[in-house]
């Protein structure tokens, strides 16, 4: 190791189905580091780790992919990214899902506690905003070390999706959505902008009509119940894996990069109970950096005050059923 100048990043990813199978391709494509894809169904690690291994061989990338049903091999990970549960099925709404994938978060965060507490964990599993506050409950980690990937997946929709209406390159839109990752969702149109203008102003100067608006920040609000009912098995996944790499990459490449994510909040954003929720936040090597209070409009707040409750209503739901 004498000429090592730095030792390689090792990548947990929790969860090898479909967001999982494709973080593995992507941290592979982009050479993140060591991989370890962890499943309790056996045989399915194993044979995606293989699979990819015989893909990196064609792309000439050197890396090790190890696919597992032990914990162990966890240990001493730099970043983890926990998928681990039931995705939503077509009819099933978000908080159906609470009460399979809390069991799993337990499960998930003793294992963090103990192969890995100084990881930085990016948790992806629905009902997101719920199920990050309980990972951080079962693996005890500090605030600036474990964040929930929506905020990102929920942005990008909006791009796309404004790209699209506008028929403009990619590259001239951003976007930012806030809150929870839900139908309460809260895209912002002062901070959202295509072409360096923002789409309150477009609305203003008739380049957008107010109505085509409301149904595209719909369509983002609905954007992965579109997606469930399309595959009728499963949920997004492509866009998902993108989203949580791109969380990654903010962090092990300190690129102090603000990202909507979500992250714990105590009284900001006008929230009365500690919980999390997507917010400005600027990640770098340190984890989450900083938070950042946006001044909102009345209207915006009003819906991110819909986005807290909801959120309120999950964290509830795991004190009821005794997850927390
Ligand atoms: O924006 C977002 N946050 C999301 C979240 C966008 C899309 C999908 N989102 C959620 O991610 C979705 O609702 C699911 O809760 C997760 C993972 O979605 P994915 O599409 O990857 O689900 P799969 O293919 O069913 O994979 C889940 C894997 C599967 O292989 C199970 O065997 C495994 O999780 N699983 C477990 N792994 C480890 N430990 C336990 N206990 C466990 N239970 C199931």
């Amino acid at each position: 190791m004498r000429f090592l100048a730095q030792k390689k990043h090792k990548i947990a990813l929790i969860g090898a189905g479909n967001i999982g199978g494709t973080l593995a391709h992507l941290c592979l494509l982009k050479d993140l580091g060591d991989i370890v894809l962890f499943d309790v169904k056996e045989g399915l690690p194993q044979g995606k780790a293989l699979d990819l291994m015989q893909s990196a061989a064609l792309d000439n990338i050197d890396c090790s992919i190890l696919g597992t049903n032990d914990y162990k091999y966890i240990e001493g990970a730099n970043i983890v990214i926990v998928t681990a549960g039931s995705p939503r099925k077509p009819g099933m709404t978000r908080d159906d899902l609470l009460n399979i994938n809390a069991t799993v978060m337990n499960e998930v965060g003793e294992a963090i506690k103990t192969y890995c507490p100084t990881a930085f964990v990016i948790c992806v599993t629905n009902p997101l905003d719920a199920m990050v506050y309980l990972l951080q409950h079962s693996s005890g980690l500090p605030d600036n070390q474990i964040i929930g990937m929506a905020g990102v997946l929920d942005s990008s929709r909006f791009r796309f999706f404004l790209a699209d209406h506008f028929k403009v390159s990619l590259k001239n839109v951003d976007a930012f959505v806030l809150g929870g990752h839900g139908d309460s969702m809260v895209p912002l149109t002062q901070l959202s902008h295509v072409n360096g203008v923002s789409l309150e102003e477009h609305v203003l100067q008739g380049t957008l009509e107010a109505n085509d608006l409301a149904a595209l920040i719909q369509r983002t609000r609905m954007g992965g119940g579109e997606i469930v009912n399309l595959l009728k098995v499963g949920s997004a996944f492509y866009a998902p894996a993108a989203s949580a790499i791109c969380m990654a990459e903010a962090v092990l490449f300190d690129q102090h990069l603000l990202v909507s994510a979500a992250s714990k909040l105590y009284a900001s954003y006008g929230v009365k109970r500690p919980m999390f929720l997507g917010v400005p936040t600027v990640l770098s090597g340190l984890g989450v950096e900083k938070i950042i209070e946006l001044p909102l409009t009345k209207e915006e707040q009003e819906n991110l005050n819909i986005s807290i409750k909801a959120v309120e209503d999950q964290i509830n739901d795991l004190e009821r059923l005794g997850f927390i």
